[in-house]
């Protein structure tokens, strides 16, 4: 198969990159000439586990090759951005999904195939794309097969996940998904779920919504543990030894360019009906401000005005900032008047050792569970001018006895805890 892949970001590097892996030529599209130039030289712009070696193994095959113009493909994959509109309720800006149609559409010939991976809102591809594609003099299930793709990979893990989990294929007409799942069945070992192009949508914003959701909830549970002068991290963990509760974990607020985006894009699609969602954003939100209170509260006790965060990334083991309660913490504390350092060894514009992070420093405040963090040298926190670490990812495992050690669990322990 020829396969065009528009977009080069964490999702559809690594799925252009598999399918030339798996025999396919694949034409890689991004607007970044430099971006596409260190491609085809062998140089990534990201990091992922597994993805430079495959880069590597598909340039030798000579599968791969990265341009800022499409070319003519027997099936063309869109995976660009689709951030949230800036208007009442966040909705789903489907503009560089259009402009990656629209480039496309020159070189669309009888039988192809197009398949949007972007996550979308309900009824983007029967309300936008269809017409987009008929507006041209196609029929859509007859000359032209249109499905929405949503892809379901948690990054850090991305290059086994694209191979084994189950994907779903929503068509707009039967022949649509069979068209779509024969292009995935290249390297897709997991199972092929036949939907309709509606269910697809709304299946994968409800799977981000629903971890979402979730968290709002420990991290609530966090603020009322820490009011009731109750330990939330043994909570979550009994509670989770029943055969049917999984309490999630509570965390400095939910970041990425998923959770902290997709679920405005049902919100704005059916406000009224769904006020559960609206609140659950609302509290992952309040996150950073809570972080925050609370590293004023415990710095008010002490003297010195250095505050050092170990972690950006809107997660562990990634380099991606985006959308990182980290960076928002980081920023509010600056605002505050501390003097913050950072430590981010994923980070490649973060240049300061663990050692000079601290140096001075009142209070690690640990925002991202890099396995970096877990055991952390005295060497650190011997720097430190007071040696106090609130761990809001519950990760750490080892830290010198001198260090008065906090996460969620006991940080009511301290008198100066805000209940909010
Ligand atoms: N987080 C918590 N507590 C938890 C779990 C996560 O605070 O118990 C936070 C993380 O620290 C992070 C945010 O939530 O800030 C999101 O992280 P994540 O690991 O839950 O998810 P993402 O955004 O990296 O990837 C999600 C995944 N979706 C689900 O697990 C349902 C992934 O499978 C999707 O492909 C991806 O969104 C996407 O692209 O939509």
């Amino acid at each position: 198969m020829k396969i065009t892949v528009v977009g080069l970001g964490y999702i559809g590097l690594p799925t252009a990159i598999l399918f030339a892996k798996y025999g396919n030529t694949v034409a890689g599209v991004d607007l970044s000439p430099i971006m596409t130039e260190n491609l085809n030289a062998g140089h990534l712009h990201i990091e992922e586990p597994g993805l430079a070696e495959d880069l590597q193994q598909a340039l030798a095959l000579g599968n791969f090759h990265a341009s800022t113009t499409p070319v003519s493909a027997d099936a063309y994959i869109i995976a660009v951005p689709t951030p949230n509109k800036q208007d009442l309720y966040k909705s789903c800006n489907t503009a560089y999904v259009e402009s990656a149609l629209m480039s496309i559409i020159p070189h669309l010939k009888k039988n192809d195939t197009i398949i949007v991976e972007s996550t979308i809102a309900p009824r983007t591809m029967t309300d936008i794309v269809q017409p987009m594609i008929e507006n041209e003099g196609f029929t859509v299930g007859e000359d032209i097969y249109l499905a929405h793709c949503p892809e379901r990979v948690l990054p850090g893990n991305i290059m086994h996940e694209l191979v084994h989990n189950p994907r779903i294929i929503g068509g707009i007409t039967t022949k649509c998904t069979e068209k779509a799942a024969a292009v995935y069945g290249a390297f897709v070992e997991g199972e092929i779920i036949k939907a309709e192009a509606g269910e697809a949508e709304l299946s994968k914003l409800m799977e981000n919504t629903y971890r979402d959701v979730n968290i709002a909830l420990a991290n609530e549970l966090a603020k009322i543990s820490n009011y009731l002068e109750i330990d939330a991290l043994r909570v979550i963990e009994m509670a989770n030894k029943h055969p049917r509760v999984n309490l999630h974990q509570p965390g400095p607020g939910v970041g990425g360019h998923c959770l902290a985006v997709d679920p405005y894009f049902v919100i704005a699609a059916a406000p009224e009906q769904s006020p559960l969602m609206q609140v659950a954003r609302e509290v992952n939100n309040s996150m950073p401000t809570h972080v925050v209170s609370q590293v004023k509260s415990l710095m008010a006790e002490h003297t010195g005005n250095r505050v050092t965060i170990f972690g950006l990334t809107y997660k562990g083991n990634i380099d991606d900032t985006r959308e990182s309660p980290a960076m928002e913490i980081k920023e509010m504390l600056i605002e505050s008047g501390f003097d913050v350092r950072a430590f981010d060894p994923h980070v490649a514009s973060e240049i300061l050792t663990g050692e000079e992070a601290c140096e001075d420093s009142s209070l690690i405040l640990v925002l991202s569970d890099h396995s970096e963090f877990r055991d952390i040298p005295a060497s650190y926190t011997d720097k430190m001018r007071h040696q106090i670490l609130f761990d809001t990812k519950n990760m750490v495992q080892t830290v010198s006895d001198d260090v008065t050690y906090l996460n969620y669990g006991n940080l009511h322990t301290q008198k100066q805890a805000i209940s909010i």
